[in-house]
């Protein structure tokens, strides 16, 4: 190959939320090679086998150059753009005319590396006054974001690279990462005599193989474990009680429900020996430093809730906070989910609520000078600030949907507001996943009518997939925005191709640094697949048919945004206060005013004005340590320049380990560490059910393990994985030597909600009783004629009955299951 044919790039990798930097030797359209982006702020270099084959998410047979239209015989047949469109669109407006737009549901708006087209897509939402949204993260982090809401209000990580003891609950950064450049630092803790890891797992997993502490917990009996090491903080009394004094309210009813615990007695229900629960929690007790990460082993499985808040005492009560090595809380560039999570008071006003009080601030001073000049007639009357400030909050409240959604969700983020039919609770906006089919599959009159799904596979990825696909077809409309013809598109009634993240800009908002916050603008690397189309601009082409915003209104700032950002971003106030009913829309404006002064290529990028303004807004500090300053609009204006013209991570917050306190959603500033909810089933968890196995179904199935080459389902050619390409079924040897089955093997796997043959892998990681599937795989792939599929849909095997009884997250790491000889 001649070197000198190739051109490089620089991108992200999309495989998981740590959207390493990468740069890429093109080769006309396909990637030759890949390596980590050394300037990258975060990654710095560093990658994982999962990106160096990225060719085949760009590349493939997978890919779909054409809107697809669902026929009476299930078949598809292709339609051109503007049918399909009109089409859409003449359902959807139909729909809401009949139902209301309450009864159109959105789901999803992002995998591991594409957040714009969500960005885009609230301003379809409050067109069609939709009400319900969700996606993935209401199938595993709504419970902790639940406890975070009323913890403190806002989300925490920790400094790994600095923590003296690392501890892991149901998390295997080995193979999931989560944090940057986690193998390096895993290896490093491992081979440090000063630094100790704690890993809770009931497999012996590549990160619990490096630990110092292994609580090999039996599946699903983390609640008594995590009491009893909680309770031995406080009965040896190994908490710090200087910090707790001075950060926290209400440990005294904390400390008198952990003092009762029997921890010989929870040790035995457990399935970890005493002395190792003591003996770790004893190291947590006394390091300098500890940060705590809890993942999906404990968040899909029994009492995840309770495990969340009971996760956070560890490092609460000994003080691990805000200091090198500890826990934080962050800013974010756009939060991911709709506000506060939780916990807000008519006296602790959400985070959301402070983000606009702090923007009307600063925009009074932008508005002010420049609303002078525009319209004189405001000028002339007594007190200017009288009319810009309301105008300074229409600007804000119409820029408040980037933050996660319409300011009345937000308000209501810590699980007032229910789902319509079975009155599910709705944490930061999301709909727990496993209460969609039931939503749906209902003669109820509030059930949903259509749902719109963008950049996600729940027929794939939730619970009791037959049930998801029966939900989808009972639905007057489904459409399915998608690089590939997934599993869900296959039950749609429209498919709409989009281009994929290598063909238009890209961002993600898992945004999660600190004291220093990377945010990456990803540029086109290839022209768009002929045929696709970028979802900013399906969304556009959508809300013009719906005349959402009239021409007039455009044209007024088209004209303001070609004359200069100021006085956009005055006329654009101007607006919202004349037309209030225009403050949703803010995407779809941006995108097709102020998107006009960028270049053709760029336009989908034109909602970060707006975000990098209310981020701007609500860290004004922390972004201007970062470099960016200057009065009213400058400092956004300034962020958005760095972002749009840089070709790696851009740094957006600077903060010191004093300014930490900053995110606490508190007016004192306080953890309130009391949930009472919470603390009265930790007073009954001695008495409370601990197994959900049967003589039907004696095993516990994790059904959908992280490993080498999973990656959700972004990756759909089996080509991918070159070892253990059907994605083996681990087993502890005990465990299948009684049925005659030996590794390799193939033999039937059944639960309650489903059956599958699976092939048989003998492994040492597995304690007895304990079997896993990875996760990701059974996606079909267009091989010739037919189409070829490798491994096990976990989701034919689950049921969405068994999930948490707080946030409504599913149980995928507890199924109940049996295996046969085949
Ligand atoms: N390679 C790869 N990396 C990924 C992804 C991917 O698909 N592939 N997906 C990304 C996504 S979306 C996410 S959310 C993260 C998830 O990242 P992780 O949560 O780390 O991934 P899992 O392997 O699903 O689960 C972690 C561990 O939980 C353990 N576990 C099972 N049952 C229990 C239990 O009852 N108690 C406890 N304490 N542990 C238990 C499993 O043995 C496993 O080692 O990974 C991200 N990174
Ligand atoms: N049994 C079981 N189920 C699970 C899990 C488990 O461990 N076990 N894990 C759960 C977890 S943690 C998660 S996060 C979810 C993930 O569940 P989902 O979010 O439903 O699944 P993904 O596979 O991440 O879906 C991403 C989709 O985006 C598409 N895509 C890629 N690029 C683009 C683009 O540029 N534009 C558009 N429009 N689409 C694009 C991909 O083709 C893919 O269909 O799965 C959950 N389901
Ligand atoms: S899969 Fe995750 S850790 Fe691996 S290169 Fe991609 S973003 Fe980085
Ligand atoms: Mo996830």
């Amino acid at each position: 190959m001649n070197p000198k044919a190739l051109t490089t790039k620089n991108s992200a990798c999309v495989l998981c939320e740590c959207n390493c930097g990468i740069t890429l030797d093109i080769d006309g359209g396909r990637i030759a090679k890949i390596r980590g982006d050394k300037s990258h702020p975060a990654s710095a270099g560093y990658t994982c086998e999962k990106a160096m084959r990225l060719d085949l998410y760009q590349n493939g047979p997978h890919r779909i150059s054409g809107p697809m239209k669902r026929q009476a015989d299930g078949t598809y047949a292709e339609i051109d753009w503007d049918t399909a469109l009109d089409e859409i669109t003449a359902k959807l407006t139909g729909i809401r005319h009949q139902y209301g737009g309450e009864t159109i549901f959105f789901y999803g708006g992002g995998g591991q590396g594409n957040h714009l087209g969500s960005a885009n897509a609230v301003a379809l939402r409050a067109a069609l006054g939709s009400k319900f949204y969700s996606n993935a993260l209401a199938q595993e982090k709504t419970g902790e974001m639940w406890v975070d809401g009323k913890l403190y209000g806002g989300h925490t990580k920790g400094d790994f690279e600095n923590a003296e003891v690392l501890v892991f609950i149901g998390k295997n950064p080995w193979q999931s990462h989560s944090f940057p450049r986690a193998r390096p630092l895993l290896k490093a803790v491992a081979k440090d005599p000063e630094k100790s890891m704690v890993v809770v797992d009931p497999r012996v997993s590549e990160t619990a193989a490096l630990a110092d502490h292994h609580l090999q917990v039996k599946p699903g009996r983390d609640a008594w474990l995590i009491a009893a090491m909680v309770a031995v903080l406080v009965q040896e009394k190994l908490v710090d009680q200087q910090f707790i004094a001075d950060h926290t309210t209400g440990f005294e009813q904390v400390r008198t429900v952990f003092t009762n615990i029997d921890i010989p007695g929870f040790a035995a229900i457990c399935g970890v020996p005493e002395e190792k629960i003591r003996s770790a929690a004893r190291r947590i007790g006394t390091a300098r430093s500890v940060c705590v990460y809890e993942d999906l082993g404990t968040q899909q499985a029994p009492n995840s809730t309770l495990v969340s808040y009971m996760n956070k005492m560890p490092w609460i009560l000994t003080g691990n906070f805000g200091r090198p090595g500890t826990m934080f809380l962050h800013s974010s560039f756009v939060p991911l989910a709709g506000g506060g999570a939780g916990g807000a008071t008519k006296k602790t006003p959400t985070p959301l609520q402070r983000v606009q009080k702090r923007a009307v601030n600063k925009a009074i001073q932008a508005g002010a000078a420049a609303a002078a000049t525009l319209f004189p007639a405001a000028a002339r009357t007594p007190g200017l600030r009288s009319v810009v400030e309301p105008s300074a909050r229409a600007l804000v409240e119409t820029l408040a949907p980037l933050l996660g959604g319409p300011p009345q969700v937000s308000n209501s983020g810590g699980g007032a507001r229910r789902t319509p039919v079975t009155g599910a609770r709705i944490i930061g906006g999301l709909i727990p996943c496993n209460s969609i089919a039931e939503e749906i599959l209902t003669d109820h009159p509030k059930r949903f009518r259509a749902m719109w799904l963008d950049s996600t596979n729940p027929a794939h990825s939730l619970p009791d997939s037959k049930r998801f696909r029966a939900a989808m077809r009972a639905l007057d409309l489904t459409v399915v925005v998608d690089v590939a013809f997934t599993e869900t598109a296959r039950n749609a009634d429209y498919v709409l191709p989009a281009a994929s993240q290598f063909e238009k800009p890209e961002a993600t908002f898992f945004n999660f640094e600190f004291p220093h916050n990377v945010f990456h603008l990803r540029k086109p690397v290839f022209e768009p697949l002929p045929g696709t189309m970028a979802e900013p601009e399906i969304y556009a082409r959508i809300l013009r048919r719906m005349n959402a915003v009239d021409e007039a209104t455009l044209t007024k700032l088209r004209t303001a945004a070609h004359t200069g950002r100021d006085t956009f971003g005055a006329t654009f106030m101007a607006l919202s206060v004349a037309q209030p009913q225009i403050a949703n829309l803010a995407p779809y404006i941006l995108y097709e005013t102020f998107g006009e002064t960028l270049p053709e290529r760029m336009r989908g990028a034109a909602v970060l004005w707006g975000a990098a303004q209310m981020c701007a807004a609500a860290n004004p500090d922390a972004v201007a340590r970062a470099g960016f300053t200057g009065s009213g609009l400058a400092p956004g204006n300034a962020l958005f320049d760095k972002i749009f013209d840089s070709d790696t991570g851009v740094v957006f917050t600077s903060d010191t380990w004093d300014t930490v306190w900053n995110y606490v959603s508190r007016k004192d500033r306080r953890f309130t560490i009391v949930i009472d909810d919470l603390l009265e089933e930790v007073n009954n968890l001695a008495t409370a059910r601990s197994s959900w196995t049967t003589d039907e179904y004696p095993l516990v199935l994790a059904a959908g393990e992280r490993r080498s080459f999973t990656a959700n389902t972004i990756i759909r050619n089996p080509e991918w994985r070159r070892r253990d390409r059907d994605g083996a079924l681990r087993v502890n040897a005990d465990d299948v030597a009684m049925l005659g089955i030996s590794d390799g093997d193939r033999a039937r796997l059944v639960t309650s909600g489903g059956s599958a043959e699976v092939l048989i892998e003998v492994s040492d990681m597995m304690q007895r009783g304990n079997i896993a599937l990875p996760n990701g795989l059974g996606v079909d792939f267009p091989d010739g004629e037919g189409t070829v599929s490798a491994g096990v849909a976990p989701n034919e095997l689950t049921t969405a009955e068994l999930r948490d009884a707080f946030a409504g997250t599913p149980w995928h790491k507890y199924v109940p299951a049996r295996l046969e000889a085949i």
